[in-house]
């Protein structure tokens, strides 16, 4: 009876030194937290776009070419990995193209839902409530096409306190092609790409204007994981001390277009 009273006072102890521990550990940071969150324009598709994992459909010429940036790795001594994302959107659907450098390619998990971000993965994270930016739908498609969908709340610095996995999109589509060789490092890559259609519907149920009518603003992000041998990267510096990407205060800023352009 007498173990547990003695050991309370321990546990409060390592408890308290395991904080001070979590305070006092150096952040991985190179650049300096951001002042302000980029913003972008979301252009309207004037013209089909075939999901086959090729960014060669003439629609995708009008769209914001946005490269990511490596808020916890210092490029100038590391080769960056980097990565363009372009972003379209129509009544039925946002649009996505990511179009990623990189000289090791690895992605194993082939299971719907799996963990993917543990391997070569991009991913957004979206909501169409500018008015509360802490819960958001998240995609993270791997380099094989792989995929893991969910909404998540109370997104902070340190991560997000509840992800709901079970949550299932529907009718997305995602193609991925790659210049190189699949989960052999003997030799150098050159990179892989993900385009994506994601259908309107899937935005419903956090509030906001879905579709959005143009002049719209929604809250997300587009990130990388690093694989094997990369760095983390991403559009909007989420401002954490280590590398993180659920700080959803930083979610950058997307206006929908008024036209094709
Ligand atoms: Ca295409
Ligand atoms: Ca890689
Ligand atoms: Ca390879």
């Amino acid at each position: 009876m007498r173990r547990p009273l003695l050991l309370l006072p321990l546990l409060l102890i390592a408890c308290a030194a395991s904080t001070l521990l979590a305070q006092e550990q150096p952040s991985q940071r190179v650049q300096e937290r951001p002042a302000e969150v980029p913003e972008t324009i979301i252009a309207r598709a004037a013209s089909p776009i075939v999901i086959d994992g090729r960014g060669n459909d003439t629609a995708w010429d009008a769209a914001e070419k946005i490269s990511f940036i490596f808020p916890w790795n210092d490029v100038a001594k590391e080769s960056p990995q980097s990565t363009v994302v372009r972003m379209l959107y129509d009544d039925e659907a946002l649009y996505l193209l990511y179009e990623c450098i990189d000289p090791y390619i690895d992605a194993e998990v082939t299971e719907k839902d799996g963990p993917v971000w543990e391997e070569d993965a991009v991913e957004i994270f979206v909501t169409p409530n500018p008015e509360d930016i802490t819960a958001y739908f998240g995609y993270e498609m791997n380099a094989n096409g792989t995929f893991l969908d969910y909404m998540a709340f109370k997104g902070g610095e340190q991560g997000t306190e509840n992800i709901h996995f079970e949550w299932e999109s529907e009718s997305v589509r995602l193609k991925t092609t790659l210049d190189g060789t699949m989960n052999d490092h003997t030799d150098v890559d050159r990179g892989w790409v993900v385009e994506m259609v994601i259908p309107m519907e899937n935005f419903r149920h956090l509030g906001g204007r879905v579709p959005p009518q143009p002049g719209d603003m929604w809250r997300l992000n587009l990130n990388r994981t690093k694989g094997d041998k990369g760095q983390f990267s991403m559009w909007s510096d989420t401002g954490a001390a280590k590398a993180s990407f659920h700080h959803s205060a930083y979610f950058g800023k997307a206006w929908f277009s008024h036209k094709a352009e």
